[in-house]
């Protein structure tokens, strides 16, 4: 196949954020510049709380500075110690979050269907420390969330999701928020639903509600009260903003993505080399990533990347290396089929701006490089 125009296109990027009308921020914070309240649980940050309740199904939503340090507040508040057991297929922050916060992490291996935590062995990993499971909603993949909350109440775990991928996600019918003690979201820019920089707990139990804001601002109850050891995760009201402009726009996105998505699937569904990812009944997806994954010798992914940045697609490996392959690690894991998909999978572009035209091209390069000798 002869694809000369690939030269000439602009670089397409695995992610590129969704944004409002220039205008629309502009007045969404030109109040700002009167009232001059930029951060501190201001009016953007509140209302946008309020907003995000109802998108999630909770009646509780929390906004800080950022998804990382959302898990590491919720780790505090839900009081967790000793072992977590947790998946390695993930970006750094779930990991990062659990030891920095002087926890063990334990690690179970992911179904192969999924990518998400396998709960068949997960009963093996508890022992008298384990105080919790942290699952990833990978890609916005649903857990196992009925297996996992029987797990929990056995053995008295919390359980605290990592649904940075999962904003907006509904597994029969109901929120994925409503699982688990408490559901940490990115609203990263490179997010489904962003606000610059951001990130939201999401609970349905009042009672960690102000554990939540003493963590997040320095433990102060009052002008000259200061009640427990907090830190600062505050958003500012420049990002919630940002959130207030993009919340009315998410759901055209999402279908963006839907045929964005659908577009990729009848192109590649028949390439006897990969894997697509597969969304399980009764899930209603963001459609936040497209991974695929690339059958047999390990090189096929590797190559396959390169060949496509020649042509100036830029897919990325998102998970490798596991998190148990990490340098700052040395983690002993049984792990294997994390293994094998980290080696094998590739996230290709994916927003909601990309082109039929574009997701056709990226489809040809890759259909024209695996059928290189
Ligand atoms: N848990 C999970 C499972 C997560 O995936 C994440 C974050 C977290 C927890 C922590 O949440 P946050 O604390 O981040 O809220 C990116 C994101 O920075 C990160 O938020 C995200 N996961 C992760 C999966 O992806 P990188 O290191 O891949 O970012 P970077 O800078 O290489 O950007 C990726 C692509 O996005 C670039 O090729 C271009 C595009 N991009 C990026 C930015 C920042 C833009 O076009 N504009 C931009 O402003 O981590």
């Amino acid at each position: 196949m002869n694809l000369p125009q690939h030269d000439l296109a602009p670089p397409i990027q695995v992610t590129r954020p969704s944004m409002p009308e220039f205008e629309a921020y502009v007045e969404m914070i030109r109040p700002l510049f009167e009232t001059r309240w930029l951060s501190n649980n201001g009016a953007h940050v509140r209302a946008l709380e309020s907003e995000l309740t109802d998108v999630l199904g909770v009646p509780y939503v929390s906004l800080l500075t950022n998804g990382h340090l959302a898990l590491e507040t919720a780790i505090d508040v839900l009081g967790l110690t000793g072992e977590v057991i947790t998946t390695p297929f993930t970006f750094a922050s779930t990991t990062h979050a659990l030891v920095r916060k002087g926890i063990t992490p334990v690690f179970c291996d992911i179904n192969p269907i999924d990518y998400t935590i396998d709960v068949t062995k997960l009963e093996a990993l508890i022992t008298e420390k384990t105080t919790a499971i942290l699952p990833v909603h990978v890609y916005g993949n649903v857990c196992h969330v009925e297996e996992i909350d029987r797990i929990a109440k056995r053995y008295g775990l919390k359980v605290l999701y990592d649904a940075a991928h999962a904003f907006g996600v509904t597994h029969d019918g109901q929120s994925i928020a409503t699982y688990g003690d408490m559901s940490m979201f990115s609203f990263h820019a490179t997010k489904v639903f962003h606000t610059i920089e951001g990130g939201a707990l999401a609970y349905r139990d009042g009672a960690f509600k102000t554990a939540v804001d003493l963590a997040v601002n320095f433990g102060i109850t009052g002008p000259e009260s200061v009640e427990a050891v907090g830190g600062n995760a505050k958003m500012n009201e420049f990002q919630a903003a940002m959130g207030r402009c993009n919340l009315p726009r998410f759901r055209d996105d999402v279908r963006k993505r839907r045929a964005i998505v659908e577009r990729y699937d009848k192109r590649l569904k028949d390439v006897p080399t990969l894997r697509l990812n597969r969304r399980a009944e009764g899930t209603e997806s963001n459609y936040a990533y497209y991974p695929v994954l690339f059958k047999g010798d390990r090189r096929r992914r590797d190559e396959m990347m390169d060949w496509l940045a020649e042509h100036g697609i830029f897919a990325r490996k998102y998970f490798y290396p596991l998190v148990t392959d990490f340098a700052c690690y040395a983690f002993e894991a049984n792990v294997p089929n994390a293994k094998y998909v980290s080696d094998r999978i590739l996230t290709l572009p994916l927003y909601p701006d990309l082109t039929m035209e574009m997701v056709d091209r990226i489809c040809d390069v890759i259909i024209e490089g695996g059928n290189r000798p």
